[in-house]
C-alpha cells in the first residue's frame, strides 16, 4: 500500500477507519432524515476531496477510484485545467441563459463536438444539462425531422430517468417499476450479447420489421457498448449492420454515447471502433469533467429541421459547464488520454482474462479501452450470479477500491477508472479486485 501524500504527488490508498467510518456514519444519519431514501448509494462513505485516481472520505480513508463518478471524471477529479477554467469563468459571469443573451463558450463547445464526433459532414449541436435530457432531445429532433413517431430501443439499454428516457430504458427494477404509464411509441428489440448468444442482427431486424414496421420508425436509440446494462460489447459488425439497415429505411441512428464518449474506450467516441457514423450523437457525463452538461450533435439538416425556439432550456450549456467542457477536450488532447485509455484497457483485460474459468465465477472479461468488466456466473458457467458480484464489490470497498456493479442481472463488476490514473494505482486496485473475485 502506498501513502505518498504531500507535495502534489499522487496520494495512495489508505484505510484509516472502518468503512464507513464514524464521520460518514454521522452524516448518513443526517442524510436518512433529510434525503429521500429513493436515491441509492454504492458506497456510503461521504466524499471530502478527490484527485486523479483517489477519492478521500471524511474519515481520511482513501479509495482507489475505479468509478469516476460513473464515467464522468475521465480527465481526473478536480482536474487542474478544469478547475482553472471554471474559476476564471465564474469571475466573469455565471449565467445569462443562452436564449436570453448568447456567449462564446456555448458556441465553442458546439464547434468542438461538431468537429470531434464521427463523420465529416456538416453538423449542428444543442447543449443541455444531463444525459437524459440529451437523449430526450435527440428523440424530439428525430421525430420532427422524419415526421415519424416510433422509437426503437434495446434490451439492456439505459438512457435516463425522465418519462421518455425511462421508457427507453430496458431494465424494470429499479428504474421503471411503479413509475408507469410509460411514454408511447417506444419499442424494444434484442441487443447483441455475444456471451449470452442473443440478439443476432438478422433476428433484430426481422423483429423490428414485423413488430413495428420500418416506415413508422423515426430513430433507433442505441448504446455502442451497453453501460448500465453490463458493458456488453456487441458482436463485430452488428452496429454497422444496424446502421446500414436504418439508412436504407430512412430511420435515424441516435448513438447514445453518454457513458462511452470522451475517450473512455480509447477513441473519442465508441462508434469509431465500428466505423459507424450516427445521424445524432448524445454526450454528457465526461463532457463536463464533473460539471453538468450534455449535448446532442447531429447532421445539420436534421438538427436544423426544428423550428427556431423549438429546443432549449434555462440552464442548457451553462457558461461554467462550457468552460469545463473546453478544458476537458484540451486535456484529453494534451495528455494523450485516448492512448492512456487503450493502455489501461490492455493492462486490466490482460489480468482479468486470467480469472475466466468454465465453472465460474468469472464467466467473461470484456470491454474496450478503459471500460472493462467481468461478468459473474454460477458453476454452470452461465447463470447470472448477482450475489457474487455484490460480494466481490463489497470486498473491494472494504479494501479501499471503489468499483461499481452493473448489468441487467446485476452480475457484472465494471471498471471505469479515470484515464489519468497511474499504472501503480491501477495495478494495486486490480490486485484487490482479483483477490475479491478469487474469494467469492
Ligand atoms: N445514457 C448511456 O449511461 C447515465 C445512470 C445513473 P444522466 N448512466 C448512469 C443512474 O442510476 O441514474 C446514462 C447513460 C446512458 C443516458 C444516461 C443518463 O444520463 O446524466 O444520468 O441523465
Amino acid at each position: 500500500m502506498t501513502d505518498a501524500g504531500a507535495g502534489g504527488e499522487e496520494r495512495g490508498r489508505r484505510l484509516a477507519t472502518d468503512v464507513p467510518g464514524p464521520a460518514s456514519r454521522r452524516l448518513a444519519a443526517r442524510r436518512a432524515a433529510a434525503v429521500t431514501r429513493a436515491v441509492g448509494t454504492t458506497l456510503g462513505v461521504f466524499a471530502a476531496r478527490a484527485e486523479a485516481g483517489i477519492l478521500e472520505d471524511v474519515d481520511g480513508n482513501r479509495f482507489i477510484d475505479f468509478a469516476s463518478g460513473i464515467s464522468v471524471t475521465n480527465v481526473g477529479n478536480a482536474a487542474p485545467a478544469v478547475v482553472a477554467a471554471v474559476r476564471h469563468q465564474a469571475g466573469l459571469f455565471t449565467h445569462t441563459c443562452f436564449q436570453v443573451t448568447p456567449y462564446e463558450g456555448y458556441v465553442a463547445v458546439c464547434e468542438r463536438l461538431n468537429a470531434l464526433t464521427p463523420g465529416d459532414h456538416e453538423k449542428r449541436s444543442l447543449l443541455v444539462n444531463s444525459g437524459a435530457e440529451a437523449v430526450e432531445n435527440a428523440v424530439k429532433v428525430a421525430r420532427y425531422a422524419t415526421g415519424r413517431q416510433a422509437v426503437v430501443a434495446f434490451d439492456h439499454g439505459f438512457h435516463g430517468r425522465t418519462l421518455l428516457t425511462m421508457s427507453l430504458t430496458g431494465k424494470a427494477v429499479p428504474y421503471k417499476e411503479g413509475f408507469g404509464p410509460f411514454a408511447p411509441e417506444v419499442y424494444r428489440a434484442p441487443y447483441s450479447y455475444p456471451f449470452r448468444n442473443t440478439g443476432r442482427l438478422e433476428e433484430v431486424i426481422a423483429h423490428v420489421e414485423t413488430t413495428v414496421g420500418a416506415e413508422s420508425i423515426a430513430c433507433v436509440v442505441v448504446e455502442p457498448i451497453c453501460g448500465e446494462g453490463g458493458f456488453i460489447v456487441p458482436e463485430p459488425g452488428w452496429l454497422a449492420g444496424l446502421s446500414r439497415w436504418c439508412a436504407e429505411h430512412g430511420v435515424l441512428v441516435v448513438a447514445d454515447e453518454v457513458q462511452t464518449a470522451m475517450g473512455r474506450t480509447g477513441t473519442w467516441f465508441a462508434c469509431e471502433h465500428e466505423h459507424v457514423v450516427p445521424d445524432l450523437v448524445t454526450t454528457a457525463k465526461s463532457l463536463g469533467g464533473g460539471l453538468p452538461i450534455g449535448a446532442v450533435t447531429g447532421r445539420a439538416e436534421v438538427m436544423d429541421a426544428v423550428h427556431p425556439g423549438g429546443l432549449g432550456g434555462t440552464f442548457g450549456g451553462n457558461p461554467l459547464a462550457c468552460a469545463a467542457a473546453l478544458a476537458v477536450c484540451d486535456t484529453i488532447e494534451r495528455q494523450g488520454l485516448l492512448e492512456r485509455a487503450r493502455h489501461i484497457g490492455d493492462m486490466a483485460l490482460r489480468r482479468l482474462e486470467k480469472l475466466v474459468a468454465a465453472t465460474g465465477p468469472v464467466g467473461e472479461a470484456r470491454g474496450r479501452g478503459a471500460m472493462v468488466a467481468v461478468e459473474l456466473v454460477g458453476s454452470d458457467g452461465h447463470t447470472p450470479d448477482a450475489a457474487a458480484a455484490r460480494a466481490a464489490a463489497a470486498a473491494c470497498h472494504r479494501h479501499g477500491v471503489l468499483v461499481l456493479t452493473a448489468g441487467t442481472y446485476g452480475n457484472v463488476i465494471r471498471l471505469l477508472p479515470p484515464l489519468v490514473i497511474s499504472d501503480e494505482l491501477l495495478g494495486e486496485g486490480l490486485e484487490v479486485l482479483e483477490a475479491a473475485l478469487q474469494g467469492v
